[in-house]
């Protein structure tokens, strides 16, 4: 039996895309992918642990953060910090970023945004659950990173990528040349090369938003939704809504079968809700890259200037045409956002 590529390989092999590479960037993205099958097994076993309900804490956004939330940031946090290759994490779950300052990673030139356990209201009940992450080559040159180093616009990332821990495992990421899917074979506790070059359906009939805040949405999103809610259905097929409240869980789906996500700005998110540096920008850059779409309903998400490492913003993402279609029922309200 023909044993797939590992994740291992086939960052080295891709290694030569990039001219000036020394490795670093490999070594990294290996770093996350060890971190992510610790994250895993500890998942896997959530409902045997202790490790399952509210920490007793809260994160930045007010949100109480879980157990697992907090192992999990632990974990990836703990690998870039002895990885030596990266000198900033930005994580959800810490208000401000953490300089890496130590021998290993003195020189050091990238920045990792994560979101070390996206969707996890829904540990559980066994919903999946994802790490999303994001990475930058610092842009200063010398001296000690700083938050200028952070705010850098999507459109600047090196590479993206997220893990989706559901009925299997999966790390899917880009470096820009394409989007590659691995899936984790436990028994050789490897991710194995099952997805190459994933590219998203030009089209969908998959809408995922939380229509429970359907009276607080903008006037564009309420045309959206009963654009796709479509009633005469012999002149287009009618669309299905899937919602996970797991966006890593809705936008794996959206990419494999086609579809939109949206989550618009609401009355009790005048910003939107998901935040731009580490849910956002990451996975704009993985949909884009595999051909798709992601604005904010005016504007293309990669091109939106960041100005805070918890910036929120609205996001509609997915298959282009889908995504499109969307943009034109929100651009014929003004005013803009
Ligand atoms: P709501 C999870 O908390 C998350 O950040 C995304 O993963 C998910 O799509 C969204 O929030 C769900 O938010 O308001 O619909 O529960």
């Amino acid at each position: 039996m023909l044993i797939a590529k590992t994740l291992g390989q086939f960052i080295i092999e891709k290694q030569a895309d990039f001219p000036y590479a020394k490795g670093e960037l490999s070594r990294l993205l290996r770093d996350i992918g060890i971190a992510a099958k610790i994250v895993n097994r500890e998942v896997n076993k959530a409902g045997l642990m202790d490790i399952l309900g509210e920490a007793g804490s809260t994160n930045i956004q007010g949100e109480s953060q879980k157990k697992l939330d907090i192992f999990a940031n632990e974990q990836f946090i703990s690998a870039l910090q002895s990885g030596g290759e990266c000198c900033i994490v930005v994580s959800e779950e810490n208000d401000e970023y953490i300089y890496i300052d130590s021998e290993i990673s003195k020189n050091a030139k990238y920045i990792v945004a994560i979101d070390p356990l996206d969707g996890s209201s829904n540990i559980d009940v066994n919903v999946s659950v994802g790490t999303i992450f994001s990475i930058y080559r610092r842009k200063s040159t010398n001296g000690k990173a700083t938050l200028d180093d952070v705010l850098q616009k999507g459109v600047d990332q090196v590479a993206a990528g997220y893990v989706i821990y559901g009925s299997s495992t999966m790390l899917v990421y880009t470096t820009g040349k394409g989007v590659n899917g691995f899936t984790l074979d436990p028994s050789i506790g490897e991710f194995c090369l099952s997805h190459p070059n994933m590219t998203i359906p030009e089209d969908g009939f998959i809408y995922s938003i939380n229509e429970g805040y359907y009276t607080h949405f903008p006037d564009g999103v309420k045309k959206y939704i009963k654009y796709c809610q479509v009633e005469d259905t012999t002149t287009r097929r009618p669309y299905t809504s899937r919602y996970t409240g797991s966006m890593v869980a809705d936008l794996h789906r959206n990419m494999i079968k086609g579809g939109i996500f949206i989550y618009p700005i609401t009355a009790s998110a005048p910003n939107g809700k998901l935040r731009l540096v580490y849910e956002c920008n990451p996975m704009a850059f993985i949909i884009e890259q595999a051909g798709g779409l992601a604005s904010n309903g005016y504007e293309r998400i990669l091109e939106l200037d960041v100005t805070e490492l918890h910036q929120r913003s609205a996001i509609f993402i997915g298959s282009a045409n889908m995504v499109k279609r969307a943009e034109e029922m929100m651009k014929s309200f003004s005013p803009q956002i």
